[in-house]
């Protein structure tokens, strides 16, 4: 039989667990036959294509292969007699453990101030880039105690995406989120293996990774008054050139209240995670508590200075023209914030700032972080003081519907995911909503137990790796047809073919705010893997952060 191209058979090209859903899409069907070779002719199983109960964006409808009862490991190929096989997919557990440690491992090839040596980067290796202990204060941060053009020191952090800047705002839910993966499943985190610089010491290796970006937050506080730059950037974007020669200016410019919050919600929760790590790391969890109580402090006195680049660059130069990250609603980060630091210090005068009892659960996103809070909450339930329990049973009944209301249906659309019920999902960043949506659900099954809300986390999870509307597995380096050409700097600029690997791709946005033409502009194949083309198929941290935490938390259930 002729192999059959990635392009009209969708599946998790990762492949599948043998106890858990397993569903190919084909495109261009008809409710046929199909069958799953093991070798090249051994026939293991039989079933009947499905016609979607509906249609795609673009109305078309699909066929379903359903061998979720194929358990026995091994590898297979899916035939239609009158079209050909797919290319090999594999059933065994811990499937996705390899592709799960990448999306983490993603973060330390995002590392400013340090060379990426061979023996942990292989063939990516990298000499240092932006050692960042020479940043001015810019026109707009200017302060008595630190006017502009003050030197400061603010090495290590993450490149926030394809460019190299360094962003509050977006390391705060990315950081939230990886620890969140951490408190949430300890025991599975422990035993992933990074290969990095800190993978001999006491700390398991997330930990160190986030640590990384930990120590360079702590740099963002201006000590004198608690306040949190915004960004620490250049002018504007560099060209696609290796990080050791992007050598402009660093400046960090105005303080604001959301970078000011989240980076205390951070802070909080860092303090309670890395206290089980005060010998190798003596002094983090209180330092970070102290930060994290003057950064709050400093928002209760500054509660609505918002982030405003045009309107900066009116009265300031230079002009900053790099990732703006501005959000003009507070709301959702005092929540987060105060919801962290209540549970790290059970002072009840937090949680009157957290404004929980009537919570509102929606998907996080760089501006809405509320969420991120709830799932706090509900994750330390039996370790709060009275008042905190007392938010539990309305907590946890709002969580319930909100993930009831996600998948209702997921198995009647076209693909049978979570992800792309609606045009809506397609924005700037489509797979971190798809990320975000699959933590969602799995927050309601650890409440639960119920399996039906890991099994629709795990679509989502089959979506982000093949079954989905243009059949790239969005994550570098894994499947049989993955993104090559992620707008990402060093990928593009470093001479090696294969892309930096456990990269998560924006995914599908019709937007277009590239300008890069799209073979397509029906939502779920408004995609193009070009590395122009950053508003599709840029990477960013935040994005890779919900990634990370879905392929591991999956990888860490193996549920049934
Ligand atoms: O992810 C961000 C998206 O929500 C915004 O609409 C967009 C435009 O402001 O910016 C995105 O973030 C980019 C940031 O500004 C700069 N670094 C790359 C980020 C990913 O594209």
């Amino acid at each position: 039989l002729p192999t059959i191209s990635a392009d009209s058979i969708r599946l998790n090209q990762v492949g599948f667990y043998p106890n858990a859903g397993k569903i190919a899409v084909v495109l261009s069907g008809k409710p046929h036959k199909f069958i799953i070779l093991k070798g090249d002719n051994e026939q293991v199983f039989a079933g009947t294509l499905k016609a979607s109960a509906q249609p795609d964006l673009a109305g078309r409808v699909t066929y379903i292969a359903n061998f979720t009862a194929l358990q026995m490991r091994g590898r297979y190929r899916l035939a239609i007699p009158e079209m050909g096989a797919s290319y090999p997919m594999e059933i065994k557990p811990g499937i996705h453990a390899q592709a799960a440690a990448a999306s983490i491992k993603a973060f330390y090839y995002q590392r400013a101030s340090i060379a990426l040596p061979q023996k942990h980067a292989g063939k990516w290796a990298r000499p240092m880039g932006h050692p960042d202990d020479k940043v001015l204060i810019h026109p707009s941060a200017a302060t008595e105690k630190r006017p502009a053009g003050t030197v400061i020191s603010s090495p290590r952090g993450w490149y926030d995406a394809g460019d190299y800047n360094k962003y509050v705002v977006n390391s705060g839910i990315s950081m939230g989120t990886l620890l969140s993966l951490y408190e949430d499943f300890p025991d599975y985190m422990k035993t992933v293996r990074l290969n990095i610089p800190e993978s001999t010491n006491q700390v398991p290796d997330v930990l160190d990774e986030t640590l990384w970006n930990l120590r360079w937050m702590l740099t963002m506080q201006d000590p004198n008054d608690g306040g949190v730059y915004h960004k620490l950037t250049n002018a504007a974007f560099d060209a696609m050139i290796m990080p050791d020669k992007a050598t402009t200016p660093r400046y960090v410019v105005q303080k604001g209240t959301a970078a000011t919050l989240d980076f205390a919600a951070v802070m909080a929760q860092a303090s309670r995670v890395y206290k089980a790590y005060n010998k190798p790391l003596p002094g983090l969890s209180d330092s970070c508590l102290k930060a994290a109580v003057q950064a709050w402090q400093w928002a209760l006195a500054n509660p609505n200075v918002a982030y405003n680049q045009d309107a900066m660059n009116t009265r300031f130069k230079p002009e900053v023209s790099t990732g703006a990250y501005g959000d003009q609603h507070f709301e959702d980060e005092f929540t987060w914030a105060a919801t962290e630091l209540y549970i790290t210090t059970l002072n009840d005068a937090y949680l009157k700032g957290a404004n929980a009892t009537n919570a509102r659960f929606n998907i996080p996103s760089w501006p809405q972080v509320n969420t991120l809070g709830y799932y706090s909450l509900l994750r330390n339930r039996t370790k709060l003081t009275p008042a905190g329990k007392a938010l539990i049973p309305a907590l946890q009944a709002q969580l319930i519907t909100f993930a009831s209301n996600l998948m209702k249906g997921w198995n009647n659309t076209a693909y049978e995911t979570v992800m792309g019920k609606t045009a809506k999902d397609f924005g700037w960043g489509s797979n971190s909503n798809a990320a975000n949506q699959g933590i969602a659900l799995l927050q309601a099954y650890l409440l639960t137990g119920k399996n039906e809300y890991a099994d629709a986390a795990l679509s989502n999870l089959d979506y982000l790796l093949g079954r989905n509307g243009t059949g790239y597995c969005y994550e570098s380096g894994f499947g049989r047809k993955p993104i090559m050409h992620p707008h990402h700097r060093p990928s593009i600029a470093d001479g090696i073919a294969e892309p930096v690997p456990g990269l998560l791709s924006g995914g599908p946005n019709p937007g277009r705010q590239d300008k890069v033409e799209l073979p397509s502009l029906i939502p779920n194949q408004a995609f193009v893997d070009n590395d122009q083309a950053y508003a599709v198929n840029e990477i960013a941290i935040n994005w890779n952060a919900p990634f990370a935490y879905l392929i591991n938390a999956i990888e860490a259930l193996q549920y049934k």
